[in-house]
């Protein structure tokens, strides 16, 4: 390669790391250089949106419990704690260097400190823990559900079968759309061929596994607050009742070999009757040798054998 080329592309890598570098710091202080550069999501559609620093807009009720649970309760916390102890530094830095303070105390032990910074974390772990299980109970406890969709992941995409007793009997896989020919208007690295579509407002139960001779993968929807492992041999599940249309991106988050990141997860929310034409249709576009499954042949296929 060129010299000149090589020096033009690291200048250039140089420029936007710093540029992103300076967004990042401009963001934390509350500047608008960030607001500037951060696009927000097309409405009516959740992904990470570039330059976006936080969470998605919540549109489920366990992930705007999840955003509370983040924004109003860890992020201060975390804020004081870290305050407190830049604070800490620098006043034993200014009161006890070597001119101020020149016959340091020989006190080794302090029981009322000791005891202090001991017991005060202890609280802090306790007031986070208390919230966080019960917002974890709530996550995987599954409460009487409407739909279920089966999602397993292989190796890079992702299969979605809807059983034949919730009016289903289909199956699909859902694949990365070619980069090379994306069409106008859809998103690189995460639009798929084949969406999922569920009602809005209805209790999704996803049973979630992962391909029997396969790796394990991450199924993750952000803005419904779901997250599961998909296992190989093993039967997960996870729920979300989703409070408005849309569509909804997610990505496989767990490292799962050399495609990982080339399998997102898009889930289309749609009104009931819109869903049932969805279901009408795809009964007869998906019809194949996989029409007869069942919600018992949706489990563990590999301890089936
Ligand atoms: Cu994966």
């Amino acid at each position: 390669m060129r010299p000149g080329l090589i020096g033009a592309q690291a200048q250039h890598t140089s420029v936007s790391k710093g540029a992103a570098c300076l967004s990042a710091l401009a963001a934390i202080v509350g500047l608008s250089p960030a607001a500037a550069l951060a696009q927000a999501a097309k409405p009516g559609m959740s992904y990470a949106a570039p330059g976006q620093i936080g969470m998605m807009e919540p549109a489920s009720p366990i992930a705007a419990e999840m955003g509370f649970f983040h924004n109003a309760l860890l992020l201060p916390i975390i804020f004081a704690i870290s305050i407190f102890v830049l604070a800490l530094l620098i006043y034993v830095a200014w009161r006890f260097n070597e001119t101020a303070n020149p016959t340091p105390s020989r006190t080794t032990h302090h029981t009322g400190l000791e005891v202090a910074w001991t017991a005060v974390p202890l609280m802090i772990l306790v007031v986070i823990a208390i919230p966080s299980f019960r917002l974890l109970t709530k996550q995987i406890a599954l409460p009487e559900t409407d739909v279920t969709v089966k999602v397993t992941g292989k190796q890079w995409y992702w299969t979605y079968t809807y059983p034949k007793e919730a009016n289903g009997g289909f199956e699909f896989d859902s694949n990365l759309l070619d980069q090379e020919k994306l069409a106008a208007g859809k998103m690189r690295l995460l639009d798929v061929d084949n969406e999922a579509v569920v009602p809005v407002g209805k209790a999704i139960r996803l049973q979630i596994t992962a391909d029997a001779v396969g790796v394990i993968h991450s199924f993750t929807i952000p803005a419904l607050g779901v997250r599961m492992d998909a296992v190989p041999g093993r039967l997960n599940e996870a729920w979300f009742k989703a409070d408005r249309e849309g569509v909804y991106y997610g990505q496989c988050s767990k490292l799962c070999g050399k495609d990982h990141a080339y399998m997102p997860i898009v889930f289309r929310v749609v009104s009931d009757q819109a869903y049932a034409a969805w279901l009408a249709d795809s009964k007869k576009k998906y019809a194949s040798a996989s029409s007869l499954v069942t919600v018992a042949d949706a489990s563990v296929p590999a301890l089936r054998q």
